[in-house]
């Protein structure tokens, strides 16, 4: 018994010891004599696989020639991406992180873009409104509201502030409505109310997208809607609304991001244009990497 919990023991330390290891050579503080790529095992720490922003980040790998130098994007989720952030950023260390405005993240953490030179993410995106086919004569208060609903990011980050601090995104959405009557009446002046239609929306679990999808879902059921919405992947997401299976999403962030799904599905949807301007999508680091400050910097710093 006793020769066992030693034997037991002693193949722990063999796990452990090169555990801890692997551990503390990412959990010293920023060094900015010594190159970038070693500090943080060459990784980019990422979100959802399905994630626009995940393939730009393999493309970008690709285009600024890190690939070669073994650098890897790590895949994971938005609220573990911004956690381990959280952790790096109170223990001063380095990391790289996939990054995009509006989000919290930019005003909660100390952090900053890095430089694009080689423009894979491009510059300023749009987020756009798309809906299925033949929405305009089925239902068309609803298509007016839809092709009316505009904000910008200052008003879609307090809707995701609320949320962040644990508010139900459906009160949240109720909340942002009833502060800013104004706003809400540019999208539904003069629309006559329904009586209980049925409208489905769907959207994918970002911290933007549940921020939009709930207030548009609420200001339709303002006006007499019976709205579902549905959190999904990226890809069913658009297919749903090509498909007819749902009536319109409000998530697609343009030219780039969402770009590979737009081409896809292109015919089978009407685009209603921008919902939000001055959206942005890149990788960011701590502002205290003082000569960490373009993508090429990765490689040569
Ligand atoms: N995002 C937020 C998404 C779009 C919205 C930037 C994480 C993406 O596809 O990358």
């Amino acid at each position: 018994m006793k020769k066992l919990k030693i034997a037991t023991l002693f193949f722990l330390t063999l796990l452990i010891v090169p555990l801890i290891a692997a551990c503390s050579s990412t959990a010293q503080p920023y060094n900015s004599k010594e190159k970038i790529g070693p500090q943080i095992n060459y990784t980019v720490t990422g979100i959802d696989a399905g994630a626009g922003i995940m393939a730009s980040t393999q493309n970008a790998l690709k285009d600024y020639g890190l690939e070669k130098k073994n650098w890897q994007l790590q895949t994971s989720s938005t609220a573990a991406m911004t956690s381990t952030l959280d952790k790096a950023i109170k223990d001063k260390r380095p990391i790289v992180i996939t990054g995009w405005q509006p989000h919290w993240m930019f005003t909660k953490f100390p952090i900053k873009f890095l430089k694009d030179p080689k423009n894979v993410y491009g510059k300023e995106e749009s987020i756009h409104t798309i809906v299925r086919q033949g929405l305009k004569s089925d239902m068309p208060e609803a298509y007016t509201i839809l092709d009316r609903f505009h904000w910008n990011p200052t008003q879609m980050s307090a809707v995701m502030l609320k949320v962040n601090n644990g508010m139900d995104p459906q009160k949240a959405a109720k909340q942002w409505i009833k502060a800013n009557p104004d706003r809400v009446n540019e999208w539904t002046k003069g629309v006559k109310k329904v009586h209980g239609k049925s409208i489905k929306m769907t959207y994918v679990a970002w911290d933007s997208e549940i921020a939009s999808t709930n207030v548009v879902a609420q200001v339709l059921r303002d006006q007499g809607y019976k709205v579902t919405i549905q959190a999904m992947e990226q890809q069913p997401m658009w297919a749903s609304v090509a498909t007819k299976a749902a009536d319109a999403q409000v998530s697609a962030w343009l030219p780039k991001t969402s770009g590979l799904f737009y081409k896809d599905y292109k015919g089978k949807f009407v685009d209603l244009g921008a919902n939000l301007h001055g959206a942005k999508v890149g990788l960011a680091v701590p502002k205290y990497m003082t000569n960490i400050n373009s993508i090429d910097d990765l490689k040569n710093k």
